[in-house]
């Protein structure tokens, strides 16, 4: 039994150092109450300060009043946290130089006690290992539209393809090449219901004018087909719900479409790439929208983030 003890601690200590759940999560958790993961990056490097810090504050309190405790994931000094106090959401909103972390950069930022924001990667995989199903997001990564030339295709992908989470988002950013990203999710697996839609969601817009092949209408149907991904054992893939923003706040079209030509131009220009690249493409359509892109991403956040929540309690209610 000692012996038994102590192998525990030795498998337990190295998860415990890194990878760390705020003291009201641990009790969620226990407790098997509903929990929503939210990611940081979007604070971080998707919206403009102050009002980053307030609407991370105000999607906690949108999966609260859903009935569900909010995670916010990030990795401050190397360590792996899961649900952050008032401070630590601070840090994450208005920390100068705060990095943004994929799923490949957590074993270095571990190891080199480094503070940054999570992905979409990064934070599916950390929900994942805490035990959290449920998450929700803005818009996804996905495959760029200069892929043949670069050859960027977000991390989001890959990762979603191997991870049993269900990720509320608006579909992808439409700064992408959204018929590739489909195609990409078909073949590596990924499960894809519209929520209240036949149409993949485009981000800003309502509809990207893709079709997709399931469409739910309750909270409740989506956990349905989280019990069916158990029952059936595998893989170990996500189910995307894609929520679309609502069509009085989605961004104008026309808007949508020249600004982001300018941006892609603009990033063309500039030569930026990489990890660079999506940050730049959004803060381009802030700027030239004049904050209406900001407007209609915060509305297809706050949309998510309450579907989340009641599907994190309706799956809560049947396990
Ligand atoms: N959704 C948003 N805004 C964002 C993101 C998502 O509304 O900024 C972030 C997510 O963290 C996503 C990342 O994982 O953008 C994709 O970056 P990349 O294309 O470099 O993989
Ligand atoms: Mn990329």
């Amino acid at each position: 039994m000692r012996r038994q003890n102590q192998l525990m601690r030795t498998i337990e200590q190295p998860a415990g150092s890194t990878l760390r759940p705020s003291p009201e999560v641990a009790e969620a958790l226990a407790q098997g109450a509903p929990i929503v993961a939210l990611e940081s990056t979007i604070i971080s490097h998707g919206l403009p300060q102050p009002r980053n810090l307030e609407v991370a504050v105000e999607l906690e309190e949108i999966v609260r009043k859903a009935g569900a405790v909010p995670a916010t994931i990030a990795v401050l000094d190397g360590v792996a946290r899961i649900g952050l106090n008032k401070h630590e959401l601070k840090r994450v909103a208005g920390e100068p130089g705060l990095r943004k972390l994929g799923f490949r950069d957590l074993p270095a930022a571990a190891a080199l006690r480094v503070s940054g924001a999570t992905t979409v990667s990064a934070t599916s995989f950390l929900a994942a290992r805490a035990g959290i199903r449920v998450f929700a997001t803005g818009g996804l990564g996905g495959v760029h539209r200069e892929w043949a030339d670069t050859q960027d295709e977000s991390a989001d992908l890959d990762m979603l393809s191997r991870t049993r989470i269900t990720v509320v988002c608006a579909g992808v950013k439409s700064i992408l090449d959204v018929p590739a990203t489909l195609q990409r999710l078909e073949t590596r697996g990924v499960t894809i219901a519209g929520f209240r839609t036949d149409e993949f969601p485009g981000f800003y817009l309502h509809t990207s004018g893709e079709p997709i092949d399931w469409r739910i209408e309750t909270p409740a149907e989506a956990a349905g087909i989280m019990r069916a991904q158990d029952a059936l054992g595998g893989p170990e893939s996500a189910l995307i719900v894609a929520n679309p923003v609502p069509l009085e706040d989605q961004l104008d079209p026309a808007l949508h479409d020249r600004v982001l030509a300018e941006a892609l131009d603009a990033a063309e220009r500039e030569q930026v790439t990489g990890q660079a690249i999506t940050p730049f493409l959004l803060g381009y359509l802030v700027r030239g929208t004049d904050g209406a892109s900001l407007e209609a991403n915060l509305a297809a956040v706050r949309g998510n983030a309450r579907v989340a929540g009641q599907i994190a309690v309706s799956w809560s209610r049947g396990n």
